[in-house]
């Protein structure tokens, strides 16, 4: 009882920490065209992330954990990812943004009413251990870091204030290893006891991984520069014949939002243009464009039980811990919860390491794995197949660790993030690895460019 009521004061003080943060990319920083437009097809106008969210909020926290009856079941479908694709949003009849507050505001108290009275006992899957409000918290975390995409895709004067906060922890020394290496051996990916992990990161199940070395820290602007410089997208034996499709059908040859004037790249980061800061991790390649870099560099991407392994797994207490650290998320480990706008320099953060000297796995920048998204061994959809299921197959690359753009409750070691390889409006980068067997970098998509 005691540790069920102390869980329900969490839940109520983070269901307003996400909503405060959620004004602080809308209506407090914008009105009228700046909420209802549409900055680019790939995202939803601001009032649709909004009300979104608040209509979410009442199908899981009122209707399905409170038994409360549907507030307003006419505007159900506008608000239903999967009726409206991003690019038609614009042209719903959606709520005008102070109807939106005012509907959200209407759930969120209705939610706090009945959070006392709602049993956290085990015999309902949906809210023991709190995982039902766990999910929604964690879901409009992830709709704020969609906003501040849109954030980043708009034109015109800057909206947001730029924190420039310092890193937590200035950059250390470096101790002169740029990659680690992990002995073979198995590890537990995955968990089946984090309460508020998702159906994706269950179970935990060992597997077995061959030798690899692993990059210390994500790649850097400076080194993804010397790959353009070195005619990197150019040279068809570095790309996928995919990823040259890519390149050659969009004519990028830059990371988004970099432009390059009187032979200086800068880049555009919330309405602001700044020369591109060489030591922070490249930010806003596609997977394409990361799987090239890493062949350019004699490497490969990890596969995401290799970059889930150098992450989690403590090879002297052998098992896997939530967090790079330890077991609980320490503010001062990683660059998270947009308390800057960007990532912070190479080195920083050193506290942040794994059991196996690896850096900045978590926060930062988001990082490409070369694998597909799939479910694990004993994958059970829950509590919806639209969550993580649908998505399954051969179209989707996982992504690893979360962006300066992510709150901490919605990373962990464990935590799989999904999209597109053409995708780079996303605040996404990687680091390298490869094989520790003699010769060969290994495990690679064979370049057939
Ligand atoms: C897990 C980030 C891929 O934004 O599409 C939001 C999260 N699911 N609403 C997404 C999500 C439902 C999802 N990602
Ligand atoms: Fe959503």
């Amino acid at each position: 009882e005691q540790g069920e009521d102390a869980l329900k004061d969490l839940i109520a003080d983070e269901l307003g920490g996400v909503r405060a943060r959620s004004f602080g990319l809308t209506t407090d920083v914008l009105d009228g065209d700046g909420l209802t437009s549409q900055v680019s097809p790939l995202m939803s106008p601001l009032v649709w992330d909004l009300a979104h969210v608040g209509n979410y909020e009442e199908l899981w926290l009122l209707r399905a954990a409170a038994g409360a009856e549907p507030m307003r079941p006419e505007i159900d479908g506008l608000y239903d990812a999967f009726e409206h694709p991003r690019a038609e949003r614009p042209s719903l009849p959606l709520l005008p943004p102070d109807e939106a507050r005012a509907y959200i505001g209407a759930v969120r108290a209705k939610v706090l009413d009945a959070l006392p009275s709602v049993r956290f006992d085990t015999a309902n899957p949906l809210t023991s251990g709190g995982f039902v409000y766990g999910m929604v918290v964690q879901h409009e975390h992830m709709h704020d870091e969609t906003m501040l995409a849109t954030h980043q895709l708009r034109k015109g004067a800057p909206a947001l204030l730029d924190p420039v906060a310092e890193p937590l922890q200035k950059p250390a020394a470096a101790d002169g290893r740029d990659e680690v290496l992990i002995p073979a051996g198995p590890f537990e990916m995955g968990t089946s006891d984090d309460p508020w992990a998702y159906d994706n990161e269950r179970p935990g199940h060992m597997v077995d991984v061959p030798a690899y070395y692993i990059d210390v820290e994500p790649v850097t602007n400076a080194a993804y520069l010397a790959f353009m410089e070195a005619g990197g997208y150019d040279e068809p034996r570095w790309w996928t014949p995919a990823g040259w499709e890519w390149r050659s059908t969009t004519g990028k040859r830059a990371p988004a939002f970099w432009t390059k004037e009187g032979g200086q790249w800068l880049r555009r980061r919330f309405g602001r243009t700044e020369p591109v800061p060489p030591h922070e991790p490249v930010q806003h390649v596609c997977w394409y464009e990361a799987d090239a870099y890493a062949r350019w560099a004699g490497k490969r991407l990890p596969t995401e039980a290799e970059w889930e392994k150098a992450a989690r797994w403590d090879p002297v207490l052998q098992r896997s811990r939530a967090f790079p650290w330890g077991d609980v998320y320490e503010e001062g480990r990683a660059n998270l919860g947009q308390r800057m706008l960007r990532p912070s320099d190479a080195g920083s953060y050193p506290s942040g390491a794994s059991a196996y000297g690896v850096r900045r796995l978590i926060g930062d920048v988001w990082e490409w794995t070369s694998s597909d998204f799939h479910g694990y061994p004993g994958f059970r959809s829950f509590p919806y197949k639209e969550y993580s299921e649908v998505f399954f197959g051969p179209d989707y690359k996982v992504l690893r660790g979360g962006s300066w753009a992510t709150h901490p409750l919605a990373i962990r070691g464990s935590f799989r993030n999904w999209d597109y390889p053409i995708r780079r409006q996303i605040f996404s980068g990687f680091r390298c690895a490869r094989s520790a067997v003699a010769g060969g970098r290994g495990g690679g998509v064979p370049p057939q460019g």
